[in-house]
């Protein structure tokens, strides 16, 4: 069975039309109501009619990224109750039009985090880049924030201070903006003073208290996604390990198997993202998708190339340090195994050729996408190929 092709599409502002979406070859859009304010109901009527605009272009929807979790949910705060039952509410709603598997992260405040977004590759694409030392060095010297030294390496500390004194303002304003304005599908974007103060709500909540209250969403939410036949998909923490003195909770192999031993319930899995898991070395990719398997409900299928110090950028799909042949054969046989097709999508894509000179969503042109898409769906005919042919009686060659 071949896993279902699908691509991100930001809704009917996004530059990509789902035309361009269905020439590269996907059948499905993944997608989210953008215009509804984190927390509130996503209303049937709504979730219906951009169905059928998908469906009026010749695709399907049948994924959600994201129904984000509000902030009051993540730091059980006062209005905590009155999200979970909207939250609750949307689901049924999503349900309702069709929509089987719903993603959502627990990552405090930012969803994902890149210092640099048109990082020139040797051939001149644009990739998504990483870099710990930015971080450093906006965290210590331009939000100053209490403490922020102490995070890092001193050797870190002393090259983010060279780094800072290297800046002018216009690149201090762009790392500022890049770090903390919100990337496509983030659902916060701060101002510095709104920043430091949002930082400020985590003073008491370390890991311990992030994972209860994540362990305590799922099982408020978890009975109603059941009930209803909706996957909930957790997307890992992307970088995976802490930033801005942030705790982060699903960034390792044992962070999932311990939420799920805690929340069983079935309707409680995994969005796949081998680029966030990736970053880590520790990550063993294909024997999480071998283990974890059971709770997978979606993949990102994309690698990243680690670079020394805590950097990384966004490689070719197939290229980086993801062993992506050995992830898509075990996603194959985790497929044969459940007697389903998953749906997966590339994922941050270089910007590269014609749409070097467009407007883009940063890691969202369609180009870059397309290519990883094409070469993801290559990799899966080849080992579908390969799998059965080594499973054919083998033939004497004398006999041939
Ligand atoms: C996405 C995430 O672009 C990306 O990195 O994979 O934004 C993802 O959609 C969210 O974290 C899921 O809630
Ligand atoms: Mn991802």
């Amino acid at each position: 069975m071949a896993m279902t092709q699908t691509m991100r599409w930001f809704g009917p502002t996004d530059p990509v039309p789902l035309r361009d979406i269905r020439q590269a070859g996907a059948s499905e859009v993944v997608t989210a109501l953008h215009e509804v304010a984190n927390g509130d109901v996503w209303p049937r009527a709504a979730i219906a009619a951009r169905k059928a605009m998908i469906e009026q272009a010749g695709l399907g929807w049948s994924v959600v990224e994201s129904l984000p979790v509000h902030e009051a949910i993540k730091t059980r705060g006062a209005e905590r109750d009155r999200l979970i039952a909207q939250y609750c509410e949307s689901l049924r709603n999503l349900a309702a039009c069709g929509i089987s598997v719903v993603t959502y992260n627990f990552m405090p405040l930012l969803d994902w985090t890149r210092t640099d977004l048109a990082w020139a590759m040797p051939d001149g694409a644009l990739a998504l880049r990483f870099e710990l030392e930015a971080v450093a060095a906006y965290d210590i010297h331009i939000l100053r924030r209490p403490g922020a030294a102490a995070d890092y390496a001193p050797a870190l500390v002393e090259a983010a201070a060279r780094r800072f004194e290297a800046m002018d303002d216009t690149a201090r304003t762009a790392l500022a903006r890049t770090i903390i304005a919100g990337l496509p599908g983030s659902e916060e974007s701060f101002t510095q003073a709104e920043f430091q103060a949002a930082i400020d709500t985590y003073a008491e909540i370390g890991p311990d208290r992030l994972r209860a209250n994540h362990i305590a969403f799922l099982e408020a939410v978890c009975p109603v996604a059941e009930e209803v036949g909706v996957h909930l998909v957790v997307h890992p923490d992307d970088p995976p390990f802490p930033i801005f003195g942030l705790p982060r909770t699903v960034s390792t192999e044992a962070d999932l198997a311990d939420l799920f031993a805690r929340v069983p319930s079935r309707a409680n899995g995994l969005c796949f993202c081998a680029g966030s898991f990736g970053v880590r070395a520790d990550n063993d990719l294909p024997g999480m998708v071998d283990r974890l398997g059971d709770r997978i409900g979606f993949l990102h299928l994309r690698s990243v190339q680690r670079e020394p110090d805590g950097a990384f950028h966004e490689a070719p799909h197939l290229e980086g340090d993801a062993n992506m042949a050995a992830i898509v054969g075990a996603v194959h046989r985790l497929q044969e195994r459940r007697g389903i097709s998953l749906p997966m999508r590339p994922d941050h894509g270089h910007q590269m050729l014609d749409d070097l000179t467009k407007r883009t969503n940063p890691g969202y042109s369609l180009l870059g996408r397309m290519r990883g898409l094409a070469e993801l769906r290559g990799l899966e005919r080849g080992i579908a190929f390969a799998r059965a042919d080594a499973a054919q009686p083998q033939i004497n060659p004398e006999e041939r």
